[in-house]
């Protein structure tokens, strides 16, 4: 097989696919931190994981609608100013498995723990493009340049064995303040082979899709990326479209992740002492919204309490500019009473007012993805 060269993975990682490897942390492990250690955060590949081994001899090209292509050396871009983004990234297939519950979907298996929260550390595309002089916000280059597309150097089916690729608009792309990167670091280490070493990039409150592991190109041009995972793949479709009617090019390419919560200190089914229990979590938002509130209810839903949130330590902190990590997740945390057999059910509200659907039949699609439905586990009374 092309897999005899994978790396090294924390052995409490559920599995939802060995080759290529696609894992996610146990619920609890999840959340025992803000930051998500690099071993516990999720692994979503379309390929084996490639070697980048000459790191002197690795160039980043930046070409297309540019007057003078470049070659950057890793050396080159640690040269620009490095700045560290707080940013989860959450994978648009995260919470799959529920929604295939409801209707069989297409795509590979996912509990609520494809996303992480993690330190990135790098260049911003943003000073990047100015080497190639595109200037800060700029939507059109002179040669009509609109979308920024990021070519990776792995090999994936879904391109009949080219690279994977994605865009995103220019206009994000030259905006310092949409703290897109090149990342060579998470956590403070240098990125690791499972995450896109040597470079990657990161694109904040977007699905992590667009965030391409394993640079090798950066491509300037004037409609976005046809590649599969643009047009034929993490495009969110209504209830009603199924494998014989779909038309891929009725939708655009998902970009930011809508809001999001889960209950991870439960499993779907679980077993409590009558009393007090704590309901913990997280909550995310994208486009750079925060959370607002997170609701938790133990019947149902006909009743309701505000849980706690926060960032960064332990102490709550619920103050006006608490999203202060405006990329990044919410931890969440309540003390219920539990009543006997009951649904515990968990939903968050951002910062534009967007609420969580209530139901996953309502946002059923035939991919599986965003399935940002209330989370609802049950527990049962243990003897
Ligand atoms: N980049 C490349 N080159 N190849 C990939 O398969 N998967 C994408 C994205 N970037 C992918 C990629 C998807 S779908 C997600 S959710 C994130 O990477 C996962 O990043 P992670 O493995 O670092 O968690
Ligand atoms: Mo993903």
């Amino acid at each position: 097989s092309d897999y005899f060269q994978e790396p090294p993975r924390h052995p409490a990682l559920r599995i939802n696919s060995k080759e290529p490897f696609n894992a996610e942390p146990p619920r609890a492990a999840l959340i025992s931190s803000y930051v998500t250690p690099v071993d516990f955060f999720y692994k979503r590949n379309h390929g084996p994981i490639p070697i980048v081994d000459d790191i002197e001899r690795y160039r980043v090209s930046i070409d297309g609608l540019v007057k003078k292509p470049i070659h950057l050396s890793m050396s080159d871009i640690r040269k620009l100013p490095k700045y560290n983004v707080t940013a989860t990234l959450q994978c648009a297939g995260n919470r799959r498995t529920a929604m295939s519950k409801t209707r069989t979907v297409k795509g590979v298996g996912w509990d609520v723990a494809a996303l992480g929260n993690a330190i990135w550390g790098g260049a911003k595309l943003s000073d990047v493009l100015e080497l190639v002089g595109i200037s800060q916000l700029t939507t059109v280059t002179p040669l009509g340049g609109k979308h920024v597309e990021f070519i990776s150097v792995d090999k994936c089916k879904e391109e009949n064995g080219g690279p994977y690729k994605a865009s995103i608009p220019l206009g994000q792309a030259t905006n310092p303040e949409a703290d897109v990167l090149l990342a060579y670091e998470m956590n403070g280490e240098v990125l690791n082979r499972d995450h896109g070493y040597p470079l990657r990039v990161v694109v904040p409150g977007v699905i992590g899709a667009r965030s391409v592991k394993w640079l090798d190109r950066i491509n300037i041009i004037q409609e976005e990326c046809q590649g599969f995972f643009m047009q034929k793949d993490y495009k969110m479709f209504p209830p009603s479209v199924n494998w014989d009617n779909i038309n891929w090019s009725t939708r655009r390419p998902q970009m930011d992740f809508p809001v999001q919560c889960a209950i991870c200190s439960l499993d779907d089914v679980d077993y409590v002492k009558q009393g007090k229990i704590t309901v913990a979590g997280y909550a995310v938002s994208g486009g750079g919204r925060g959370i607002e509130r997170v609701d938790i209810s133990v019947d149902g839903g006909k009743t309701w309490v505000e849980a706690q949130r926060h960032q960064k330590g332990s102490d709550p902190y619920v103050s006006d500019d608490m999203n202060s990590d405006k990329w990044a997740w919410v931890l969440f945390k309540a003390v219920v009473e539990i009543p006997g057999n009951a649904e515990v059910i968990a939903k968050a509200v951002d910062s534009a007012a967007n609420v969580q659907p209530e139901n996953v039949v309502d946002i059923w699609n035939l991919r599986g993805i965003l399935n940002t439905s209330w989370h609802r586990v049950r527990v049962r009374n243990a003897l």
